[in-house]
Formats: C-alpha cells, sequence, structure tokens
C-alpha cells in the first residue's frame, strides 16, 4: 500500500545528466518533463523527495543490485536471503518509540513522520565493513529534524536504535542457530546523530524503502561501515551512556562502537584499503577502488573525532 503519493521530482534536478539519462532507463520512463506519479507503471509508490545538495557524482549502483545484494541477518546469512525472504514482512502500520533523555518523549506513526518531516533525496557512497561499497538514491530525512522535534535534554550523549522482533516474519530471528542476538541494537554519539549527513530513510530509487533494504524506516551514516545503518527501526532512546551495538557484542575485537571508515585501519581478517563497487563493469561488476578516510566525507566529519585516537577508537 503507498504510504505516500505525490509525482516525484524530475532526476534531472537532482543528479548529472549521465546519470539522469541511465536512470531513466532503468526506470522505463518515456522522454519528456515531468512525468505523474500515476502514469508511471514502474513506480508503485513514488516518495515526494526534493532535491538535496548531498549527492556522490558517481555511477549509481543499479536498482537490481541495491536490492538483491544485502545484509539483513534477520532474514538469513544470504546476501540474496533479504529480497528472497522478507516477502512476509509486514512494514505497514509501524511505529517508532522516541524517548529516553528527552522532553517530549513520542511514538510516531510513520505516516504522521513522512508528512512532518519533508524527504529529500541523499546519494551517498555506502562502505560495508566487508570491503564492497555502493552508489544509492535515499530518500528520507534528517534524523536530527526528528531528535530536535523531541528535545533531548543536557544530559543525553548518545543515541541507541533497536531493530523490531518478529521471529513469525523474519526466518533469521527463528530456529535452533540464531546468527546474532535479538534485537539488533545500534548506537551513535549524539553529535554524530545530529550531523546533517544522518539519514532515516524511508525508500530508495524514490520508491518506498523495500523490505530488505530496512522497511519501513532505517538509519543511513555514509562516513561509517554500513552495520551501522540499522533496519526496520521501532526504538530510538537517548542516553548518557554508550549504548551496545549488536557487531560489537558479538565480536568486540573485530568490530568497533565508531566503525567509521578507515583505510589505515584493517580488519583483523582483511584489509580495508580498497573496495568492491559493487554493479560497475557490468552485471554485478566488481571493480576496485580505494577506499577513502571516512567514505570520502572527511571534509564533513572528520571534524568530530578531532584529537580521537581512530586506531583505539576504531
Ligand atoms: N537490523 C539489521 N540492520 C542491518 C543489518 C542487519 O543484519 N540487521 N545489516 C547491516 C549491514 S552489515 C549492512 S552492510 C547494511 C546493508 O544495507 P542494505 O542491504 O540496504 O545495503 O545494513 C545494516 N543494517
Ligand atoms: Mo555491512
Amino acid at each position: 500500500m503507498p504510504l505516500y503519493k505525490a509525482p516525484r521530482i524530475p532526476s534531472s534536478e537532482i543528479t548529472p545528466r549521465s546519470f539522469y539519462l541511465k536512470r531513466r532507463e532503468l526506470l522505463g520512463l518515456a522522454a519528456g518533463g515531468l512525468v505523474a506519479a500515476s502514469a508511471s507503471p514502474v513506480l508503485a509508490s513514488p516518495l515526494a523527495a526534493k532535491a538535496s545538495a548531498y549527492k556522490v557524482d558517481e555511477e549509481l549502483t543499479p536498482k537490481e543490485s541495491v536490492t538483491t545484494y544485502n545484509n539483513f541477518y534477520e532474514f538469513g546469512l544470504g546476501k540474496d536471503d533479504p529480497a528472497a525472504k522478507s516477502g512476509a514482512f509486514k512494514p505497514t502500520p509501524w511505529t517508532v518509540e522516541v524517548g529516553g533523555m528527552v522532553a517530549k518523549p513520542k511514538t510516531f506513526g510513520l505516516e504522521d513522520l513522512m508528512k512532518t518531516f519533508p524527504i529529500e533525496e541523499r546519494i551517498y557512497r555506502m562502505r560495508c565493513v566487508e570491503a564492497w561499497s555502493m552508489v544509492i538514491p535515499w530518500d528520507g530525512f534528517p534524523l536530527a529534524a526528528l531528535l530536535n522535534a523531541v528535545e533531548p535534554t543536557s544530559e543525553a550523549k548518545y543515541v541507541a536504535f533497536e531493530s523490531v522482533v518478529r521471529p513469525e516474519e523474519m526466518p533469521g530471528q527463528s530456529g535452533v542457530f540464531q546468527s546474532l542476538p535479538w534485537p539488533y541494537v545500534e548506537g551513535l554519539r549524539l553529535d554524530e546523530a545530529m550531523h546533517p549527513l544522518t539519514l532515516l530513510a524511508v525508500g530508495l530509487y524514490g520508491e518506498t524503502l523495500p523490505n530488505q533494504n530496512g522497511a519501513p524506516i532505517r538509519l543511513v551514516v555514509p562516513w561509517k561501515y554500513g552495520f551501522k545503518g540499522i533496519k526496520s527501526i521501532v526504538k530510538i532512546t537517548l542516553t548518557d551512556k554508550q549504548p551496545p551495538s549488536t557487531w560489537n557484542i558479538a565480536n568486540p575485537s573485530e568490530y568497533g562502537f565508531y566503525s567509521n571508515v578507515n583505510p589505515a585501519v584493517d580488519h583483523p581478517r582483511w584489509s580495508q584499503a580498497t573496495e568492491r563497487r559493487i554493479g560497475t563493469g557490468g552485471f554485478f561488476g566488481t571493480a576496485r577502488v580505494d577506499t577513502l578516510p571516512f567514505n570520502g566525507y572527511a571534509n564533513e566529519v572528520a571534524d568530530l573525532y578531532k584529537g580521537m585516537d581512530l586506531k583505539v577508537n576504531f
């Protein structure tokens, strides 16, 4: 069921022309001006995303790869499990409980969130800790907008996130052998959470977020490894203590709390100096490119970590 119906901003206003053309091909749109939402059979539920200044001028990862090569252990360990096994998951209705050290705790309905906070398109470079990367056009709103609405108190120093637990809809959460403890949890320092790059995504490629990508709402932090981008969020809590994070609990020597993309700090079992750019060099191509400090967002975020030893705080 579409959550939001409005004509989409033409891609020409958002992306460089080469990507615009490529995108039009992908979406199967006819040449011409504005395409009304109802006129396109491809856009089942277009999002009213506005253009934003946040976009990398790199080739977009094809939607096919973005939606079939996923990590979402609630649906299984394989990259194709989330797309194959998330069909029974129901992302609506949905609420997100926001509380803890805030003046105005509130449980938001999803439609409420999407009406209250203007949705922007952000084209972000994404880097998984497994040394692969994508360039994804997200649709979402800054996490800061939501946090400001609930008014964090002066004691709040961190933000804790929690994913949904629904073993009956998520095959990776049932059975004897559990890959991870549930719920999946993550955390950010408050200044990281308030940074304008930090997004709550509700869509990608102009459409409602597919189940496998974390429907209906997930975190996107483009300068950190992908696992910080917690999916299917049901709870956000402001706190004065560093929150637990799932991969850090699972293996603290391999996955730190910060997990900023850093080519100079290798994972104990593999190098982080380069990455496979999924979807380049043909279908599921694997062109290898250098990994950039803070995933290329150093100008925007390096100041957040001034004076910190990033080898210790990995
Ligand atoms: N709840 C939950 N969130 C999650 C994960 C997960 O297994 N469960 N995997 C993480 C990892 S390792 C990555 S790389 C990204 C992948 O997001 P994508 O499938 O949209 O590319 O989601 C992150 N968020
Ligand atoms: Mo990842």
